[in-house]
């Protein structure tokens, strides 16, 4: 995670942390993205859907110019939760346009980033973000204790991802209400479908599951939903989609 600790540096003296606290304590209500993505027992299979310009194992993914009409058509198709990556170097994102889909939808909007210091959690919530990403592999236990009890006190959700079992244990461990297993090795960049079944039966009843990466048709959605999941959250196969909508709305049945 080269230079995500450079950049919130350079946020950070444009703008003080009281500065973004006294915005996130002024911003309207978080929703609720654990009861959108289905509690964690039953229902239907809920998509996360992302806006994601490039990545770092493909490059560029797709021309972005309006990410707020994706992210209606996310909305559109019964996307349960919009992902929006705000990280610069590797993802092409912004936290412009995490404010254009927070406009744009009224769905719950996860933040997705590199979250290292609990001033981003703040910057998520001034900027209108219902929902973090807390990867378990680039935080300490007291940290992902401490930036999770921060975002439940702010009313907001932590997807709190994961790749291994030990991973697993340590989310389970700090009571994650919604775990999300990576099935992209975040070192290699290598996806291992397979990793998602291995994982989810790790994780304690009551949590909310999500099967993350590697979705590229409705048959990938089946397997993960058979395996336990509860959500998908799904990047490149809806921007490379010429229907987003539709794609959603398939991969829901
Ligand atoms: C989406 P995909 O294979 O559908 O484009 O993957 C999402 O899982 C992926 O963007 C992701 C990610 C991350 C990106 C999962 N965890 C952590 C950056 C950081």
């Amino acid at each position: 995670i080269d230079g995500v600790r450079e950049d919130l540096a350079e946020r950070r003296r444009a703008l003080p942390l009281e500065d973004v606290r006294a915005t996130a304590l002024a911003a309207p209500a978080p929703l609720d993205a654990f009861r959108s993505l289905g509690a964690g027992e039953g229902g239907s299979l809920a998509v996360i859907a992302e806006v994601k310009r490039s990545s770092p194992s493909k490059g560029a993914l797709a021309d972005i110019a309006d990410p707020a009409a994706l992210a209606a058509s996310y909305e559109q198709g019964g996307a349960a939760v919009i992902s929006v990556l705000t990280e610069e170097r590797r993802f092409g994102g912004s936290l412009a346009d995490l404010d254009a889909v927070r406009a744009a939808v009224g769905l719950p909007v996860l933040r997705k980033d590199f979250t290292v210091d609990e001033y981003q959690i703040w910057e998520a919530r001034a900027h209108g973000a219902d929902v973090v990403l807390l990867i378990v592999a680039a935080l300490s236990d007291d940290d992902l204790r401490s930036f999770l009890a921060l975002t439940h006190q702010l009313g907001m959700n932590a997807i709190v991802e994961t790749h291994t079992a030990d991973e697993v244990r340590r989310a389970v461990a700090a009571e994650a209400r919604i775990i999300g297993v990576n099935v992209r090795n975040l070192k290699t960049l290598d996806i291992d479908r397979g990793v998602f079944a291995e994982l989810a039966h790790l994780i304690t009843s009551g949590t909310v599951v999500v099967a993350e990466s590697g979705v590229r048709d409705a048959a990938d959605v089946a397997d993960y939903a058979a395996s336990g999941a509860h959500a998908v959250l799904v990047g490149e196969a809806l921007v490379r989609h010429q229907d987003p909508s539709a794609t959603i709305d398939e991969f829901r049945r």
